[in-house]
This record gives structure tokens, sequence and C-alpha cells, in this order.
């Protein structure tokens, strides 16, 4: 399968509905009361991201001056990250079509002045497992390129209850958001978009 002519990229428009999204919102909350976002930051220079963030899983992504790198437990906090909840772990089952569960789901918070830079996922040892990602509140313009930086690129506009997945030549394609589209959802009381992506990390 393929969408804007890329092979294993595939788009699930509005694939949750109005209520599965907001039953995933009070979730996230429960998750942030106990892991709560934070600032990644650049390794080396520690110039910080303008996106904050958590996870969920036996494993979650961290980014500070010493890399970039997955850990069982929160930066901050040094606890443990809570489980990845049923109804997301349903999402994985649902569009990934791999054999075993993620380990990681990634937890963006994007302001309306947020923005994520091209980037490869690229710090699994698994990159042959899908990437799934879930987007909520504010729409979004995503960008996706080729393998190499700097070569031609397509885009998309992201709302709120879309899926996507990056499997197979997609997979390692460079990728980011440009904009967000402050007020364009009313999902978040206080605006803004969440991004989630279900990652396996391990074989
Ligand atoms: C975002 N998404 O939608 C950023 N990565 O906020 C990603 O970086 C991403 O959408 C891997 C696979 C799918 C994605
Ligand atoms: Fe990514």
């Amino acid at each position: 399968m393929a969408y804007l002519g890329i092979s294993g990229l595939k788009y699930y428009q509005n694939w949750l509905s109005e209520k599965k999204q907001q039953k995933i919102i009070g979730l996230l909350r429960d998750c942030v009361a106990v892991s709560p976002l934070f600032q990644p930051c650049m390794p080396r220079t520690g110039k910080p991201f303008s996106v904050k963030m958590t996870n969920l899983g036996s494993l979650g992504w961290v980014s500070d001056k010493q890399g970039y790198r997955y850990q069982p437990s929160h930066p901050v906090t040094g606890r443990p990250w809570l489980p990845i909840p049923d109804d997301i772990m349903t999402i994985w089952n649902e569009l990934s079509d791999w054999h075993v569960p993620p380990e990681a789901c990634l937890v963006n918070y994007y302001s309306p002045e947020a923005r994520m830079g091209a980037h490869v996922d690229n710090d699994e040892h698994n990159l042959a497992a899908p990437i799934v990602s879930i987007s909520l509140g504010d729409s979004a313009t995503f960008r996706i390129g080729g393998h190499k930086r700097g070569g031609p690129t397509r885009s998309m506009r992201l709302m709120s209850g879309d899926c996507l997945i990056l499997s197979g030549d997609a997979r390692l394609r460079y990728h980011g958001i440009d904009r967000v589209f402050a007020g364009s959802s009313d999902l978040l009381r206080q605006g803004g978009r969440i991004n989630l992506t279900l990652r396996r990390v391990n074989y």
C-alpha cells in the first residue's frame, strides 16, 4: 500500500471517532499525572525542543545532552513509565500488521508555536517494525521526504483522529512537522496538538 505515491506510507484518515479520541485524551491525563511532560533537548548543544514529551510503555524515548536513547524510567521523576493502555494498544493491533506489541508509546505535545524538524526515527534496534502515529487535537502539516536530507518532499495535513503508518520503504524516510494550526480542534481544552507514536524497539 502507498500514500502520496510513497510505498509503505499508509494513511487512515479519521480512524478514531470523536468518542475514542476523547477517551484517549482522558487516558493521557492519567499518564501525565504520573509521568509529567518534560522538555527534551538536543544532544551536545542542549538546545531545547519546541515540543514537550512523555512516554508510555516498558521503554520510553528520551533526548538530552548525553544523546538519544530508550530507557525504562522517566528522566525527571525516575519512576517507570505507565503501561500502554489497551485502547491505544488496540490501534497498533488494528493497523500495524506486526506480530509483536510495541514497547514504547511516545507522547509529544505541540503548543501552537511548536515544530518538529526533519528527522529519521532510527534509535530502535528493530528498524523493520512499522511506526504507528496517532494525531489528536489541532491539525498540523506533516512533511515527508526521502532517505537523505534535502531531497524532494511531499506534505499532508494531519487532523485529529488520523493515523499514519511508516512501514517498509517509508520507515526510514525523513519527516517532520512544519506547523500547527492553532484553534483548528477543540478536543484539547488548552489547545495544541498531541502526537502518539507506537514503536517496536527490540526484536
Ligand atoms: C508528528 N510524527 O506527527 C511527528 N514519526 O508530530 C513523527 O515524527 C512520526 O508521524 C514516525 C512515524 C510516524 C510519524
Ligand atoms: Fe518521527
